[in-house]
């Protein structure tokens, strides 16, 4: 027999949530509601490939370069069509954008357009695929601004404080969903059995105290006197402006900028990836300021931390082109300022 208990319990799945969370837009329409679920929908399939990676034939490169000059492992490839095809066709979006696409994906012309816009990493960390290392997925969503018909560019180059939505989703020894529609980060973890994604982490806020910091410091001879000095003061090592030394934080760097940066939202951080003059194609960073950036920076502001690019928060910028590249710091409060101060004093 049941236990008459149960039935008085809210088993939170990731619809249920979205749909009590948008219940409280008194003009909502369920549309948002049903596009997070295409998108949590896209990751479990995404998941599903990536826990099989090592027993079929979809690891290693394609052999292709994406328009960053980069190698497309067939991963990437199942992700992105992923997602594109599982979204463009339900009337939700106007258009969308992927890490992976040079230009702007146009839904399919069979079906009507939607008010929303759809920006994504399909697979976020990439060059870890090969090792069972954690990857993850990153979407934004933004309304469109075009008024009608096949959304456009400038629909997609829309400032991070225009999403609507943002959230990641991270494949590593459980597949978790992060996200925020501006009322608190919210995270669900896969059940693999039941196949649904469950509330196990609501309201997530970035502690207070912070015990890590992840940058790539195989660079460190690249970066600047500002970004030396103040890994250097993440590590105790170095005086701030005021000649206060920190207590030393441990460094942690996976290499999936998603995976990092779940850990450091939950544990207390700071990921950064600075510009540095190792790669004459990254002067201005690696990260990509609409698919990565911007979609983490909300997700940061709403759990009570924040980001830079070293001088401004990454949220009022307004990207001039789609791939934009940004230097990037996200995490806790006080260490991004401190490192936007040690720029300011030591790089102008
Ligand atoms: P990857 O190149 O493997 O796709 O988005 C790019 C990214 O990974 C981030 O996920 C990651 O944090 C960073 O680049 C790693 O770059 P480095 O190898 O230069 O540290």
């Amino acid at each position: 027999m049941l236990n008459s208990n149960l039935d008085h319990e809210k088993i939170n799945t990731i619809e249920r949530h979205i749909q009590d969370e948008q219940q409280s837009h008194p003009e909502a329409t369920g549309t948002l509601t049903s596009l997070l679920y295409d998108l949590a929908l896209a990751g479990k399939v995404i998941a599903s490939q990536t826990s099989r990676g090592g027993l079929v034939e979809i690891l290693g490169k394609t052999g292709e370069t994406n328009i960053q000059g980069e190698e497309v492992m067939k991963l990437d490839e199942l992700a992105d069509r992923m997602i594109y095809r599982l979204n463009d066709h339900t009337g939700r979006l106007a258009v969308m954008a992927s890490e992976e696409q040079e230009d702007i994906l146009q839904v399919s012309p069979s079906f009507p357009t939607g008010k929303y816009v759809l920006l994504y990493d399909p697979l976020d960390g990439s060059s870890n695929i090969d090792y069972n290392v954690s990857i993850g997925t990153i979407f934004g969503v933004y309304n469109r601004k075009s008024e009608s018909g096949p959304g456009t560019l400038e629909d997609c180059l829309q400032q991070g404080r225009q999403l609507v939505a943002a959230g990641y989703l991270v494949y590593g020894a459980s597949t978790m969903l992060v996200y925020t529609s501006g009322m608190g980060v919210h995270g669900f973890t896969l059940d693999p059995i039941v196949g649904e994604f469950l509330l196990t982490h609501p309201n997530i806020r970035i502690p207070e105290k912070v015990k890590y910091y992840s940058v790539n410091q195989g660079y460190e001879h690249f970066w600047s006197e500002g970004i030396q000095r103040y890994t250097k003061y993440l590590q105790g090592a170095e005086p701030d402006k005021d000649g206060n030394y920190r207590k030393g934080l441990s460094m942690r760097y996976i290499g999936s900028m998603v995976a990092d940066f779940h850990r450091n939202l939950l544990g207390g951080g700071i990921y950064y990836y600075p510009s540095d003059s190792k790669d004459p194609r990254y002067t201005t960073g690696k990260l990509r300021l609409s698919y990565e950036g911007a979609p983490l920076a909300f997700i940061t502001e709403q759990a009570g931390g924040t980001s830079s690019n070293g001088y401004q928060n990454l949220l009022d910028l307004t990207p001039e082109s789609l791939h934009q590249r940004t230097p990037l710091f996200i995490g806790n409060r006080s260490l991004v300022e401190k490192a936007e101060e040690f720029i300011k004093t030591y790089d102008g």
